[in-house]
Parts: C-alpha cells; sequence; structure tokens
C-alpha cells in the first residue's frame, strides 16, 4: 500500500459556519473537495502522528463513501488508531463519548445535523478536539486558512475498510478498530441516571412514551437504552432505523418538522411522554400529553430539578446558555445562587466553560441541552434527565412546567425564521440594524422602552478570545427582548433568525400561547427590522 500524494486546487468556500462545514452533497462529491477539507484539517493540527482519531457519522447519504476517504488520508498522513462507528454510526454525542474515554486526539464527525440527506440535500464535516467538543473558532480559521493556501493532500492506495464487521484490522501502519457504536455511550448514561428506578417507573406502568429518532442516527442508540435497557415496551421506540435519506423527511425535532409524533402526544389516548431527536442526536425535543416544552423552558427545569438525578445530585457548578436562549435559566441561577454565563451560538463556545468547571449544565433554544459529561449537546440524555425526573417527582410534563413557572415566572419565548432568504437582502437588513443600534436606547417604542442595544460580543472568561457580531440584542425595560441574527448552519442563501421573548411573574397571565403573548414584540420587530420588505417575506417560514 502505497502514500498517493495528490495534487490539488484550494475551494473558496470552505470556511466552517456554527458547526462544521456544511453544504449539498453535490458539492462535497466535488474532485478533490472532501479532501481538499480533510487535509486543511490535518495540516492545522500539531502532535497528531501516532495518535487516535474518532471517526463516524450519522448514516445519511455520503458518509460511508466519505468515511472511506477519510481513514486512508489519517493512515496516509500519519495517525496511528482510527476508532470508527460500526456501519459508519456515531451519534455527535457517542462521538464526543468515544473521544472522551479514549483519550483520542481528536474526531471527525460526519452530519448536516437537522438538515434532510440524500443525493440532492446536504452534507458535512465538522472536526472535534481532544475534550470531545467542536473544535474552537481559532481552530477552524486555521483550518479555513489551510483550505485557501491547500496544494496537495495524501491518501493512502488502499481497498476499502469492511465497516460493518467489529474488530481491528491493518490500513498501512494504521489501525482501524470499527467499534460498536452504543455500548459505551449506554454504559455512560447507565452512570448518570437511576436507570432501575425509570424501568420501575415504566414496568408499573406509570409512563406511557413514544421516542421518535425520525430514520436518523438515534434509532440504535434509543432501542438499546429505552426498550433493552429500560424495558419500554417494543415499539417505543418510532422510525428507529437509521437511513440514507431519513426517510425523505426532515430529521428537526420541533413542532413542523417532527409532526408524526406532535399528532400522537396530541391525540386520542396519547401517551405521558414523547422525544424527538435529530440527524445526529444532539437535538431534542420533549413533549408532555398535548403540552410542549421549549427547549429553553427544559434547559430551566433541568437546572432547577438536578438535584433529583444521580449524575447531578450535589451542587452543579453554574450554568450556560447561547445569547438567544431564553432567560428562564437566569432565574433558577440567581434562585440557586450559582453563576450564569452568556455565550454566543454555538456549543463550540461551552467548551472552555466545561473544561474549567464553570458551568455543569449547558444549553440553547436550538432543541440543544447538555452538561459535563460529554462536550456536545445531548438528545438522548436530556430525554433522559427529564424520564428521570418524572419518575421521582411522579407527576406529569404539564405539572412540572407549570409549577416551574409558578416558582419563577414563565418566559414566553419563540423563533421565528425566514429560510432561503437572499443573502444580499438578508445582509442589508442586518447592517441597517447594526447602523440603528447607537440610536436605540432610551427610545419609546409603544408600550416598550429600550433599555440597552447592541451587537452581541463575547469575551471567553478562560482564553480571553474575543466573538463579535453575534446578534442583535434589544432589550426592553419590562425585561422583553427581541434578538437578529443570520444562521451559522444553512446552505442556501441566508437564514434570518428573530427569537423574541417577554416575561410574565403573575400565574393567572401564564397561559397564553407564546404567539398571542409575543403579538406585540413581534409586530416591534418587523417595525423595527423592515422584515417584510426588505425579505419580500409576508411571514417566517418556521416558528418555534
Ligand atoms: C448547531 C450548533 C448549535 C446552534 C445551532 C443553530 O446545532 O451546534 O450550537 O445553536 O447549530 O445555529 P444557527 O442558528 O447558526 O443555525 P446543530 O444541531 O445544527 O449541530
Amino acid at each position: 500500500m502505497s502514500i498517493k500524494t495528490v495534487s490539488t486546487q484550494p475551494f473558496t468556500d470552505q470556511k466552517p459556519g456554527t458547526s462544521g462545514l456544511r453544504k449539498r452533497v453535490k458539492v462535497f462529491q466535488q474532485p478533490n473537495y472532501l479532501e481538499n477539507f480533510v487535509q486543511s484539517i490535518f495540516n492545522s493540527l500539531e502532535g497528531y502522528q501516532g495518535q487516535t482519531l474518532v471517526v463516524g457519522g450519522d448514516g445519511r447519504y455520503y458518509n460511508r463513501q466519505a468515511i472511506q476517504i477519510i481513514l486512508k488520508m489519517a493512515a496516509a498522513n500519519g495517525f496511528g488508531r482510527v476508532l470508527v462507528g460500526q456501519g459508519g454510526i456515531l451519534s455527535t454525542p457517542a462521538a464526543s463519548c468515544v473521544i472522551r474515554k479514549n483519550k483520542a486526539f481528536g474526531g471527525i464527525i460526519l452530519s448536516a445535523s437537522h438538515n434532510p440527506g440524500g443525493p440532492d440535500n446536504d452534507f458535512g464535516i465538522k472536526y472535534n478536539i481532544s475534550n470531545g467538543g467542536p473544535a474552537p473558532e481559532k481552530v477552524t480559521e486555521a483550518i479555513y486558512s489551510h483550505s485557501k493556501e491547500i496544494t496537495s493532500y495524501q491518501i493512502l492506495a488502499a481497498e476499502d475498510v469492511n465497516l460493518d464487521k467489529l474488530g481491528t484490522s491493518q490500513l498501512g501502519s494504521m489501525q482501524v478498530e470499527v467499534i460498536d457504536s452504543v455500548t459505551d455511550y449506554a454504559d455512560l448514561m447507565a452512570s448518570l441516571f437511576d436507570f432501575d428506578l425509570i424501568r420501575k417507573f415504566i414496568a408499573d406502568g406509570k409512563l406511557r412514551m413514544c421516542i421518535d429518532s425520525m430514520h436518523a442516527v438515534t434509532g440504535p442508540y434509543a432501542i438499546a437504552i429505552f426498550e433493552e435497557r429500560l424495558g419500554a415496551p417494543i415499539g417505543t421506540v418510532q422510525n428507529g432505523t437509521p437511513l440514507e435519506d431519513f426517510g425523505g423527511g426532515h430529521p428537526d425535532p420541533n413542532l413542523v418538522y417532527a409532526h408524526e409524533l406532535v399528532e400522537i402526544l396530541y391525540g386520542e389516548g396519547a401517551p405521558d411522554f414523547g422525544a424527538a431527536s435529530d440527524g445526529d442526536g444532539d437535538r431534542n425535543m420533549i413533549l408532555g400529553r398535548k403540552f410542549f416544552v421549549t427547549p429553553s423552558d427544559s434547559l430551566a427545569i433541568l437546572a432547577a430539578n438536578a438535584k433529583l438525578v444521580p449524575g447531578y445530585g450535589s451542587a452543579l457548578a453554574g450554568v450556560a446558555r447561547s445569547m438567544p436562549t431564553s432567560q428562564a435559566v437566569d432565574k433558577v441561577a440567581a434562585k440557586l445562587g450559582m453563576d450564569c454565563y452568556e455565550t454566543p451560538t454555538g456549543w463550540k463556545f461551552f467548551g472552555n466553560l466545561l473544561d474549567a468547571g464553570k458551568a455543569t449544565l449547558c444549553g440553547e433554544e436550538s432543541f440543544g441541552t447538555g452538561s459535563n459529561h460529554v462536550r456536545e449537546k445531548d438528545g438522548l440524555w436530556a430525554v433522559l434527565f427529564w424520564l428521570n425526573i418524572l419518575a421521582v417527582k411522579q407527576q406529569s410534563v404539564e405539572s412540572i412546567v407549570k409549577e416551574h413557572w409558578q416558582t419563577y415566572g414563565r418566559n414566553y419565548y419563540s423563533r421565528h425564521d425566514y429560510e432561503e432568504v437572499d443573502a444580499e437582502k438578508a445582509n442589508t437588513l442586518m447592517t441597517n440594524l447594526r447602523s440603528l443600534v447607537p440610536t436605540l436606547t432610551g427610545k419609546q417604542f409603544g408600550q416598550y422602552q429600550v433599555a440597552y442595544a447592541d451587537d452581541f460580543s463575547y469575551t471567553d472568561p478562560i482564553d480571553g478570545s474575543v466573538s463579535q457580531k453575534q446578534g442583535i440584542r434589544i432589550g426592553f425595560s419590562d425585561g422583553s427582548r427581541i434578538v437578529f441574527r443570520l444562521s451559522g448552519t444553512g446552505t442556501q442563501g441566508a437564514t434570518l433568525r428573530i427569537y423574541l421573548e417577554s416575561y410574565e411573574p403573575d400565574v393567572a397571565k401564564q397561559n397564553l400561547d407564546p404567539q398571542q403573548a409575543l403579538a406585540n414584540l413581534i409586530t416591534l420587530s418587523d417595525d423595527i427590522a423592515q422584515i417584510r420588505q426588505m425579505t419580500g417575506r409576508e411571514k417566517p417560514t418556521v416558528i418555534t
């Protein structure tokens, strides 16, 4: 087996976004496109010779082909060992778990998360560092710099590796170990949650649930954990076989795309609990019977009840949320006397806080919750956290949430997305807003007075790195907020996100529909940003 050095030319569009490089499959299938990016990752690293790399993905179209290329390039570039999930499958949190458990140098995860899969849809690749978390900005910037200068890559001329058979084989001087995709992760979950209690709760018939894996990566994990280890009836996990095109669906666990689950939980004879995960298993949606838990509330409720869960029984070090996530968890942190950090959007910004022991739980409005057990957000972990709380409290999801609002007040919350907007128009809208920002403080808009307005900038408290222009915040004197930012994960045009939040301490006023409660703010957001005029859209594509 010989190492080939292949001449190549740079592509100009390999700048990683919020979470790695996401493009159409067809873009990745261009000659040298994937190879250039993988070589740029390796070129940006130091000291990996002879070390271990973890590789796996969410099973979407092009996963297997990409893995074969990566294995041969890792061998040619001098890695000592690669651990790859069986069939090329590793959920994002499981990959993080495997990197940490094996003290690997890093990992490459293949996923475009919740974006649809298939030959005409999306693919993605991201690099995770040795703590198991997404590469921080200084690493992704270095990868991007290398991608602009690359002239050649190295690849081993070799047969494909059999990804379906567990065990070890040799690829040049590198060892390839095909590992069980589920066991390490499921063991970690069993070490954090009271599986005996949850199993009994299910066996006693006190909890009927439905878990929707949306034909994406969590199927095998969910079946192993909920049906096999916790004894839930077979069939509890639906859409549990990972498919290359996710069965034609959009594996995004929200009320719009997880409609199959929503219909069950809002239908006749609905079960007590429902949950869905996304393409790569790091997102979650939690439902009670005829009841939706917003991700921001979910984070706050997990934090408030963490003492009930074995893995988190002693005090939490602190909590962290991304800037656009509602301030519900801030209230919990204040009451429990712990620190609460506000970071830019992107799980990578939690890594330093978790490593430094400053935060134990983290979460984002984008259906992501997690803790210091790995360095990625973790969908099934969030489901198990909820099950553990339900089993201890023996209450319904709805009553737990409503009790929480009584204690802490309710943060009404909604995100309005305008997808695939013309990029130039979206950028102009943001530029206009930026120029308005310095003039807004103190201004009155109907019932709302602007208390502050800025373009969010974050200084990492651990390494001092600064991330600017992370979204425009307009805060009002009654605690309401509007945030505007452009998504960093879309693959077509631009996605404009508007995050709306208001605070309601009065229990008598906590039962409104969020769109109704936020109606005035929604109108105001359009007045300030001229969304309809600038985008040419009458309404958002997705409301969550
Ligand atoms: C990724 C990031 C998250 C982020 C989300 C949305 O999630 O890991 O931190 O909140 O994208 O980002 P944006 O608003 O820029 O589109 P995932 O699940 O897509 O990997």
